[in-house]
This record gives C-alpha cells, structure tokens and sequence, in this order.
C-alpha cells in the first residue's frame, strides 16, 4: 500500500536501469477476486550502467511464487521493500517467474486490472501496471510483450491485449484462450488488457505503404449505431498523420474500446485503445456537436501518440510533457485542418473562420484552467522538477501549455522547419525512452537555431505578463512598439529567467484596414503580421513608413501562452471588436471589454451599487453579433461571456458572490436590450434537414442555442416559447440540450417539467444522463428564493443513476458543482466547502485520483474573500487529518495549506 508519506521524488534523481527486460511472457487466469498473472521476465544486465540490483514495484498484489532461472533463490537475494521486490542478481542475465493474485473486483481505484459491468480492462499508466504484477514499472524499461488472457467464454467471449492476435482456443469449464503478440517493444505503462462482452464496428483501410490494416471500434451491444464517428475519426487521423508528418500505422490491427467505468478521457496502450464510451459513442440523438469534435479530438490524440508518445517514449515521468504537449499540439492542428477543410465548401474566409474557431476553443480552455494552475499552489514547469504522485501531473501545464510551448516551437521554425526536427527526432530516437531536451536539441539541429534560452519554457513555472506600448512619430512616420516580459514568481522559484517570446503583431489603419508593415532596411512591405521575438526583459520595434497613427493588435493568433497587457480605452476595444483582421484577436477584444465591463458590475454590486451596463458595449456587442458577414460560429464565441473561472482568477480578491450577481444582470441586460436581435438571429440560423457533424451547421446551432440562453434568462416570452418548443420538438441532442439549458438557466417555471421530461427519456443512457447531472450541478439561481443548488445536488446523488464508483458521475455532478458553479458552492454560510470535504474523504477511499481532481477544486483558497478563506482553512484541514489519506489527495492539500512535501 501506498502511504501519505511519499517521499518526494526528483527530476535530478534520475538513475538509468542496471537491467533491461528483454522479453515478458504473461499468462492471465482471469477470474472476477482471484486472478492469477504469471510472468516470465528475460533480464539482461546494461553493461554500459554501473552494476545495481534489479528493482521491481509492486502494489496490491500477492505474491505467490518467485524463481529466478527455475529455482527458489536464496532469501539473502531477494529483498522486499517499501516500492516491491529489490533483487541481487549474479551473471548478466537471468530468467525470473513470477506468480501474483489480485482482486480486480474489488479494484475501484480504476487503476491496474479492474471490472467494469462485467468485463476485465487495464489502466496502467502511470504507474498500474504494479498493481498487476511485480516489474520495473518505469517508462525507460522497454520489453517485447506476448500475453496469453484465459477467461470464462460466456461471460467475456472477446478477449484483447496489445499488438496481434497470433493463437486463440476453447479450455476446458467453459473457458476460453487468446494469444497477443506485440511486435514493438513498449513501457509498462502501455500494456493492455481487455476481456468483455462487446462488438465491434471493422474497417479494412490501406495505408500510404499499400498494407492492408484492420481497424477495430469495441463497444457494448447495442451501440454500433453509435460507433461509426469514432471509426470516422479514426481514419481521418491515420490520412492526416501520413500527409502532415509522414507517420505510418506501424500494426496489421488498430482497436479502440469503449468502457464505462474510466479515471480520465482515454487511453493510448500500443494498437488497443481504451477510451472512456464518452469519447467514442455518438449518435445524433444523444450527442451534441461539442462531443462530435471532442470524439474526433481525443480519437486523434491517442492515435497520434502511437509515434509520440508509444514509438518514442519518455525517459521517466518529469518529461511527460514530451509525449503530451506534443501530442496536444497535433490533436489541435488535426482538429483545425479538418475543421477548416469542412468549412471549405463556404469559401476560404469560412474555412479561415472555422479554424480560428477552434484557436479561440482551445485558448478559452487554456485561460480557464492552466492560467489558474500557474498562478497557484500547484504552479510547476511544463516539465517539473518534484512530484509526490504522479498522476497529480497530468495537468493543464504539461498538457496545455505544452503544447502551446510546441506550438511556439512552430511559430518560431515555420511549418517546414518544425517537420524537419519531427524526422530528425524520430530518426534518432525512434524506439527508445527520451528527454524533453532530446527533441529541443532536434529542432536546433535540422534548423540551425540555438533554442537554449527557449528551454527556459521547460523550466519556468508562472504565466509570463508581456507588456506592450506603442507610440507614433508623425513626422518621421515611424511606429515603435516596446516590448517587455515579466514572470511573476511562483512556489519555489522566486526568479526568473528571461524567455524567448514569438509576438505575433499587426497594425490597423483608421479605416479598419491592416497596414503593411515595413521595418527599417526591409523591402518586404507586403506582410500584415509580424512575429517579433521578444528575448531581452524589454524591446522596442520599429516600423517605418506608417501613414498614420495606428492601432496596434498584439498577440495575434495568441502567439504564447501569456498575459497581454496593453493599455486599450472602450472606444480601441470597440474598434478591434470591429475590425481586427485576426479573428482570435478581434474575439479576445470582445472578451477583453466584456471582462472590464463584468468586474466594473461585480464592484458595483459588492460596494451595493445600483448596477448599469455602459451604452458603448451593448452597441459593440450588437454590431458583431448581427454582422452577418461574419461566420455564426465566430459570433457565438464572441457573444459568450468569459467563463466564471476566468473572471475569478482576474478579480482580486475572488469573490463569486458579486461575479455572480454581475453575470446574472449582464444576461438580462444584453438578453432585453437586444432581443428583437436574439430573436431574429434565431429565426435565420435554423438549421434544415438531417442532423450532420459538420462546422457550419455547428455554428448556427451554437449562435441560435446562445440566442434562447440570453432570451431565457431575461424572460423575453416568445424566447421561452421557443425554447420549450425546441425543446419538444428534440431532433437532435444539440438543439435538446440546447433549449434545456436555456430553460434550466432561467427562472422559467417550465424547468421542472423539462427536466423531469429528459429523465424519463434517457434513463437508460448513463453518457446522455450525465449532461443532465452537469447541468443541474451548474445552474444558477435567478430567483433568489430558490433553494440553494447544493441541496439539489445531494438530492442528485440519491439518484439511481448516480455512483461515486464512477468517475464520469463525479465529474458530472460533484465536479460540475465545485468547478463550475462557483457562486453556490462558495455559499457565504460555508456549506459547500462542508460538503467538499465529506465527498473528497470518500471519494479517497474508493478511487485516489479522481478525489484528487475533486479535491484540486480549492486549492487557490488563498485568492478568495478573507471571509470565505477563514471557511476553507478548516475543512482542508480536516481533509489533511484524515486518517489513511492517499497520497495523491496529501499532496494537493499539502501543497494547498502551504506544507511544500
Ligand atoms: N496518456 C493518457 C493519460 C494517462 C493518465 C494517467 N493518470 C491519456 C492521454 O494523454 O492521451
Ligand atoms: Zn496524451
């Protein structure tokens, strides 16, 4: 067992293996409380290390036998410790048995081998694969796996691990045999197991080498009609990987399986995909557009991992991000190119649209949850330096600030020269477990850049602040903009070095036109955006021949990962919110006035001012969302408010109270004063004929849905009207959903009934039932005499469609609650923070890492109101003193009350 202990381990502690296992055979007598995993080691000592004993961890597991080269070995050789087994082992190679038992019914941790309805699936990375057998469970011991899984035919007549199948056959008492040999020689953390009752959705499809592969999508009978977006998708990011990177599907099969029962989104184990069902089942009926492109996204994700991530591995786990960061950035320029070429049919400014569309998504994501992390308790470097548990590491940073830091890599090397460091990177290294630095040094090389002051990314935690400031020489016509970088400190790095930031910069004419930027010297007068590299702590640039005074726009495309501060009065905003050519910045002008606009409210109804929304951004904000020139999707982005996690990061100090109240009366105000608008727009985007997953019908349904969001809330009739209408009518799941959440967002009294209504008709849909958890778990009160939404949601929780067991229910609900429903979880009277703690103390004990996800909800306690904060203190405390506390859930807390561990 774990303890609460965990001694902290360190980036500078890496030692590499004294012995290589070259070959495992694993045999798996599977049986629901006593399964039976016999493993056949081939060890070779590393001539090239200093010699050290073999070291295998080992975690709930009983072990049963143990012979190294067929007989018992002497006690003084064998050594347990607190990680597993330290073997001393004579010669330089040695073949080891071991036999272990284990429980997966009784595994609820979701980690190791566990059951889920009946079937038998694995979940080993980080660091499960220890709960299955004993083994060097680390990244950098790399074996050539064959697996033989035997279980009960009737029960799990599908039996799956990675690589081929190469034998299977009947057993005697009903049982059954499968065979998998796995070709490519993998970590641990990427084996696989399946044994289940499923189907599956096959296609043949031939790769760009003319092989034949089979792909497969298992899922549980009944839902085939759900599968084939997931195949689709599939496919794509096989077509999309060989053009853009010129990587191959390197396995005669591909398999992705859908599981109920699931910590996280998926799972990337070498040819045997295991996803959560959330991200493979769609059908248009019980999937909204979002899940349509979060299937494709996550499908792209893990499939391209097979060569980032699986091909080429990581050295240990601080270079997580190697694998992640990068792999993000290619799941996000999939999802833009498939975006964009879709759009393609509606001209190129729609295509260009579309794939800002997915920017702005992708950044909306970033300042909702990394910026946060970065600025809290739980700030680390995109690769860290310490952990405590690992699986606490699977963050925002390292995933999303990852891959903006890959992306900057892009930005700064150009398309062609960023793919000439992939094929150099991958014709070094491929087959091997590597660094961060490894893959750096590879685009330094093929381009001929010196990168190490941009390794400072790697390194640095923080969200760097880069301040612009323009000024304008009329006589001379010449335009400087001064840049300069600051990185606040954080926990344990109170300095900072300096980092090498890409500024994508353009200059808008009085007539809202870009003017064409010359530097001094230059004769390229043709470019309208400029990426300046800002290195130094301050850097003044200088354009020439600017006929006027112009408006700068900084930042564009958000070209890194930070914070912008540039000085803009309403009527710039305004006039960006008009005219900026760069459609991510022309949408974070909008969010920049809405956000002064909110916090200027929230102030008001904090001191009990009388509230009013400024003239200028009702007219703003009317003029982009009834310009039809522009794509409804892009509308619907700019005319949804900045999320409230976003706007509490920037109030100080936090006060969800007044955010909330100003939120609720910008609704209203924007909902009233412009409803013949909303209505309007309503009427013109219908989207006709059959449900299709496709960019331009998604976008008119997300501007019409946002439409009945703002008409609900400010209780325009013929909006509600609409909304239960559309409600009734229910073609697809995105305009269902869509009128339910404008209902549940509003003080209509028809809410119960709808609610009761979707119930009723998706009982038997556990993915389609978490929607409706999620969205009662985040309702606002708009009427104040309602009862507080906490009561709802332990109401909720006696639903029969609940489980704390798992994870999606507690993301759904327990998760919708603490994350997004800030103003009624942070109740003056400290009932949430109560109840928060009562959850994560059970949660803990069934399942360490998503209590821990819960538990991350208040870690930035420190940002909030003294009132609110004198509440929190205790209940982490309380938390902190529970007796048989994981360590995942110690280190959040611990870091959180300020005890660094
Ligand atoms: N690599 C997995 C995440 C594993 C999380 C372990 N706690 C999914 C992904 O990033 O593709
Ligand atoms: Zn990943």
């Amino acid at each position: 067992m774990k303890t609460e202990h965990a001694p902290a381990i360190l980036r500078a502690d890496y030692q590499p293996l004294a012995w290589q296992i070259e070959r495992i055979e694993l045999h798996f007598h599977l049986d629901p409380s006593a399964t039976r995993v016999t493993s056949r080691l081939h060890c070779v000592r590393d001539v090239r290390v200093p010699a050290g004993p073999l070291r295998l961890c080992g975690e709930d597991v009983e072990l049963l036998s143990l012979r190294i080269d067929g007989a018992e070995p002497e006690s003084t050789r064998v050594v347990r410790d607190a990680v597993g087994i330290v073997l001393h082992l004579d010669g330089d190679s040695a073949e080891i048995e071991i036999v272990t038992r284990i429980d997966p019914s009784a595994n609820t941790t979701l980690s190791g081998l566990y059951q889920s309805r009946g079937g038998f699936f694995t979940q080993c990375e980080a660091e499960g694969f220890r709960r299955i057998t004993f083994f060097p469970d680390r990244p950098d011991a790399m074996s050539r796996y064959t697996v033989t899984v035997e279980a009960d035919k009737a029960s799990c007549p599908v039996l799956l691990s990675n690589g081929n199948l190469v034998e299977q056959g009947e057993l005697e008492g009903g049982r059954h045999y499968a065979k998998w040999v796995d070709p490519f020689p993998k970590p641990s953390y990427l084996f696989a197991l399946v044994a289940a009752k499923l189907v599956a959705l096959e296609r043949r499809v031939t790769t760009a080498s003319r092989r034949d592969v089979l792909l497969q999508v298992w899922v549980e009978d009944g839902n085939l009609d759900r599968a084939g977006h997931a195949m689709d998708s599939l496919m794509h990011s096989m077509r999309w990987d060989e053009e853009t990177f010129g990587l191959e599907l390197d396995l005669d099969r591909f398999m992705i399986v859908a599981v109920s029962d699931f910590n996280m989104g998926a799972m990337e184990n070498k040819g045997l995909n295991i996803f959560n069902s959330k991200y493979v089942l769609a059908k248009p009926e019980t999937a909204t557009d979002v899940d349509y492109e979060n299937i494709e996204s996550v499908v792209a994700h893990e499939y391209f991992h097979n060569w980032t991530g699986n091909r080429v591995t990581c050295r240990d786990w601080f270079q997580l991000t190697l694998k992640e960061g990068l792999t993000v950035f290619r799941d996000q320029q999939f999802s833009a190119d498939m975006l964009g070429r879709m759009a393609e049919a509606g001209g190129e400014a729609a295509a260009a649209s579309a794939r800002a569309v997915k920017r702005i998504d992708d950044v909306r994501v970033l300042r909702a949850a990394q910026f946060p992390e970065d600025a809290g308790p739980m700030a680390h470097p995109i690769r860290p330096d310490r952990y405590q548990e690992i699986n606490n590491f699977y963050t925002a940073t390292v995933y999303e600030k990852g891959a903006e830091v890959i992306r900057m890599l892009h930005t700064l090397l150009g398309a062609e020269g960023f793919r000439n460091g992939m094929d150099l990177y991958f014709s070094y290294y491929d087959g091997q477990a590597v660094t961060c630095d490894d893959f750096v040094d590879c685009m330094a090389e093929a381009n001929g850049r010196d990168l190490d002051q941009f390794m400072n990314w790697y390194a640095q935690a923080g969200t760097p602040r880069v301040k612009a400031v323009g000024s304008y020489d009329a006589e001379g016509r010449v335009y400087t903009l001064t840049l300069s970088q600051r990185t606040p400190p954080t926990p344990g790095q109170p300095e900072k070095q300096l980092l090498v930031i890409p500024v994508a910069v353009g200059l808008i004419g009085p007539d809202g036109a870009d003017l064409p930027l010359r530097v001094a010297h230059e004769n390229n007068a043709g470019a309208t955006t400029r990426v300046l590299e800002l290195s130094e702590v301050e850097q003044s640039f200088r354009f020439v021949d600017v006929p006027f005074e112009p408006v700068p726009s900084v930042l564009r495309g958000f070209s890194a990962p930070v914070i912008l501060e540039l000085d803009e009065d309403d009527a710039r905003l305004a006039f960006r919110m008009a005219h900026d050519s760069d459609a991510f910045n022309r949408w974070d002008a909008t969010q920049r006035y809405a956000e002064r606009v909110i916090l200027a409210l929230a102030a008001d109804a904090a001191a009990g001012r009388p509230l009013a929304v400024p003239d200028g951004f009702v007219a703003a904000f009317r003029a982009l969302l009834t310009n039809d020139s522009l794509d409804p999707a892009f509308r619907a982005q700019a005319a949804a408010l900045p999320s409230e996690g976003y706007l509490l990061e920037r109030m100080e100090p936090a006060d969800p109270a007044p955010l909330r109240a100003a939120l609720v009366f910008l609704m209203r105000e924007l909902g009233s004063r412009l409803a013949d608008d909303w209505l309007k727009l309503g009427d013109a985007l219908a989207v006709d004929g059959p449900y299709r997953y496709h960019p331009a019908d998604a976008g008119r349904r997300a501007l019409a849905n946002l439409a009945l969001r703002y008409l609900a809330a400010a209780e325009i009739e013929p909006g509600l009207v609409r909304a239960r209408d559309q409600f009734e009518r229910f073609g697809n799941m995105t305009e269902g959903f869509g009128a339910l959440a404008a209902l549940v967002q509003s003080a209509s009294p028809a809410r119960k009934a709808a609610l009761e209504s979707f119930h009723a008709r998706f009982a038997n849909d556990a993915l389609v039932l978490d929607k409706w958890f999620a969205l009662q778990a985040a309702a606002w009160r708009w009427d104040p005499s309602e009862e507080p939404v906490l009561e709802r949601v332990r109401a909720l929780m006696r639903d029969a469609a609940f489980s704390l067991g798992n994870p999606n229910k507690v993301y759904a609900l327990l998760g919708g609650f603490f994350r997004n429903n800030p103003a009624e979880f942070h109740a003056a009277n400290g009932s949430g923070y109560a109840f928060w703690a009562e959850q994560v103390i059970a949660l803990d004990a069934k399942n360490p890492q998503v209590a821990s996800r819960i538990a991350r909800s208040l870690e930035n306690w420190r940002r909030f109101a003294p009132a609110l904060q004198a509440r929190i203190r205790p209940e982490l405390e309380k938390v902190a003193a529970a007796p048989g506390l994981s360590p995942d859930v110690a280190e959040i807390i611990g870091k959180a009350l300020g005890n660094e561990g």
